[in-house]
């Protein structure tokens, strides 16, 4: 067995590994979650769909006193971002289409039930023409500290200038807009799809029409305002890129079309936010219409295909600029409903919540967290999210994930960072007592911080 495969499977199995030592330390404490649904009624008042799960065998009941209006209209726009929820502060934000506003809840994550936060509906900026649904907004993302909110547009009116973001300031009771609100995301730059950075530094856009480029911007955590990184727009490898997700080592995943018609997926690691292909882009997918871009704890990259109603499943391998991504056996596998647009993944990973447009229902599959494979647990009727409308977001809401261990400035990813500060604390021969207590570094769990630790966390990223 060559030295590069052999290091490819300790690098893999040390993913499951550390996947499976997170799921442990969540266990004790784990609380159901809750999953919501938007289904965008095209000039109608929007509905919100609300279940809680049972997080040991994935089922979902539905909430007293759902679906619930927004208090705003739809417009169908085919969008799959629609719906966002913040995980430290439990606010779930929804965006109204038609009415040009944006619903925001603050959630009872002891009863799933919603409150509308103050400013709630915000007025979002206005378009240049008519009518509405030609600028309505998209997509919305919020930071993983709860603000800024993002949200995206693409006016598909080539006469102005099309692709635009707006930025908000959240707290508790007050939504502020960014000064220069909206902005301009860039020539070329037509946003469908919108992702953070894992520590929020950056954001990233693009993927509604049939251009190879999409947009990267640096976030100013106090006052909102987004600025274009140096070199955006940056170029894919094909056309359409969306489905951005960005996984715990900070690199981002995207779905788009090889030569405007074989679907593919890619990898790109940052510096300093800007976006590197790795060195093997882009992957075969096997997927025609990847719409939705998902991460699994234990190192999968799962993509919702619209047109086909199935979803691909990509093991990630390798570190940097090495990374691989394989679609792993048996994906993709098909879901239970027609046309999935949006996914969302339960805090153990253990199910996988498909929202799928076309039936409006909702399939619940298992997750096999060795292979990635899926089988569907549970499946809704047909209809159940309505008897019309667009199921335009899915969002599960569960209290923050304890930080994994690796994390140790707790900015959400695991880098280099993270091993120089280890090594830092190894070489000072600090005792436990003297450690910061959120700097987790005992990566294999046994109480004890050392050097095996050290190299655990320095193969985990690649170094
Ligand atoms: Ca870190
Ligand atoms: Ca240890």
């Amino acid at each position: 067995m060559g030295a590069a495969m052999y290091k490819c499977i300790r690098l893999v199995w040390l993913q499951t590994v550390c996947w499976a030592f997170l799921t442990l330390l969540g266990a004790p404490s784990v609380q159901a979650g809750y999953l919501y649904v938007l289904n965008d009624v095209d000039g109608g008042p929007n509905q919100l769909y609300g279940y809680r799960l049972d997080e040991a065998d994935g089922s979902l009941t539905a909430l007293p006193g759902f679906p619930m209006a927004t208090g705003g209209n739809g417009s169908q726009n085919l969008m799959s971002q629609r719906l966002c929820f913040d995980a430290s502060h439990a606010r779930l934000f929804v965006i109204n289409g038609g009415s040009n506003t944006l619903s925001a809840y603050s959630v009872d994550l002891a009863d799933g039930s919603l409150s509308p936060l103050p400013f709630s509906p915000l007025a979002l900026p206005a378009g240049p023409a008519q009518p509405v649904k030609r600028w309505a907004w998209g997509a919305v993302a919020v930071h993983p500290a709860g603000s800024p909110l993002v949200l995206v547009r693409d006016q598909l009116d080539i006469t102005v200038k099309p692709g635009q973001l707006a930025s908000f300031i959240i707290t508790a009771t007050t939504a502020t807009a960014a000064a220069g609100n909206p902005f301009y995301a860039g020539d070329y730059v037509y946003p469908y799809a919108l992702a953070f950075s894992r520590d929020g530094g950056h954001v990233y856009a693009g993927g509604n029409r049939d251009t190879p480029f999409f947009g990267g911007y640096r976030v100013d955590e106090t006052t909102g305002v987004l600025t274009a990184l140096p070199g955006s727009p940056f170029q894919s490898d094909g056309t359409w890129p969306l489905s951005y997700a960005v996984d715990i080592q900070n690199r981002l995943f995207l779905y788009s079309y090889h030569n405007g018609s074989v679907g593919q997926s890619e990898v790109y690691t940052f510096a300093s936010g800007v976006p590197t292909a790795v060195a093997g882009n882009p992957f075969a997918s096997g997927l025609d219409d990847g719409i939705f871009g998902i991460i699994h704890p234990a190192g999968f990259y799962m993509v919702a295909d619209r047109i086909g109603s199935v979803v691909g499943v990509f093991q990630i391998s390798g570190t940097g600029a090495g990374t691989t991504l394989a679609a792993v056996p048996g994906s993709p596998f098909a879901s239970g409903g027609w046309a999935p647009t949006a996914l969302a993944l339960n805090t153990a990973g253990t199910f996988l919540y498909a929202a799928n447009t076309g039936d409006r229902n909702i399939t619940t599959f298992a997750v096999n967290p060795q292979t990635g494979a899926l089988s569907i647990a549970y499946n809704q009727a047909q209809y159940t999210l309505g008897a019309s409308g667009y199921i335009t977001g899915i969002a599960y809401a569960a209290p923050p994930q304890p930080p994994p261990p690796g994390d140790l400035n707790q900015d959400n990813a695991i880098n280099a960072a993270d091993v120089a500060l280890l090594a830092r604390l190894l070489a000072d021969s600090l005792i436990a007592s003297q450690i910061p207590a959120p700097w987790n570094g005992d990566m294999d769990q046994n109480g004890v911080l050392d050097v095996l630790d050290l190299t655990l966390l320095e193969l985990f990223i690649g170094l």
